[in-house]
């Protein structure tokens, strides 16, 4: 038993990351006490769980993505939560922004126009049953609005991920009650972090 046996049994671990702005900055769309109760309990359950569960499960992975990608059952419902809350908190932004430059002219191809792209993806988020995300993805080097159920993510299937919304009640009650539609409208409006897109976009 040397440093390296020791090394290949240690369990890998993350970190709840931190918010990028401060838990008001986001407020009156996402109240100081949904993103206390969101980031602070919701996330960094998942961020647990899937620790205790890499204590266990024996994965070959180097990053976040990589146990994703690579689990299935609970540990896969934990890491993608844990990923896909990290990504939401990026696709927020505590000033208005709108897509500008090549993104805007991606946007104008594939939707028709930003405000039809608006609509669609308040639609999709809207429609989608029970708990889960929207998406705007690139997908066959188009843009395209999905959704996923539960704690499904499409960079799983290697999809590249702009910006995504989490329709789980708990991203919304608080603030909206059960009316998610406002929540997105206020959302889609107001705080959807458009640099985050772009660099997403750009990135290879
Ligand atoms: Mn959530």
């Amino acid at each position: 038993m040397g440093i390296a046996a020791a090394k290949a049994v240690q369990a890998l671990h993350f970190d709840l990351p931190p918010l990028p702005y401060a838990e008001d900055a986001l407020a009156p769309v996402i109240s100081a006490e949904t993103l206390s109760l969101h980031h602070g309990k919701h996330h960094r359950k998942y961020v647990d769980t899937m620790n205790e569960l890499l204590k266990k499960e024996s994965i070959r992975a180097s990053s976040l993505e990589d146990v994703v990608r690579a689990s299935q059952g609970k540990l896969f419902n934990n890491a993608a939560q844990a990923w896909n809350h990290d990504f939401y908190w990026h696709s927020l932004t505590p000033k208005k922004t709108r897509p500008a430059g090549a993104l805007l002219r991606r946007i104008e191809a594939d939707f028709g126009s930003y405000d039809r792209f608006a609509e669609a993806f308040a639609a999709a988020a809207a429609g989608q049953f029970g708990s889960g995300w929207a998406w705007l993805v690139e997908q066959q080097g188009k843009l395209q609005v999905v959704t996923t159920a539960n704690a499904d993510t499409p960079m799983a299937r290697g999809l590249r991920c702009l910006l995504t919304i989490d329709v789980w009640e708990h991203a919304y009650y608080v603030d909206y009650r059960n009316q998610r539609e406002r929540y997105l409208s206020a959302v889609i409006g107001e705080r959807l972090n458009w640099e985050f897109a772009e660099k997403n976009l750009a990135t290879k």
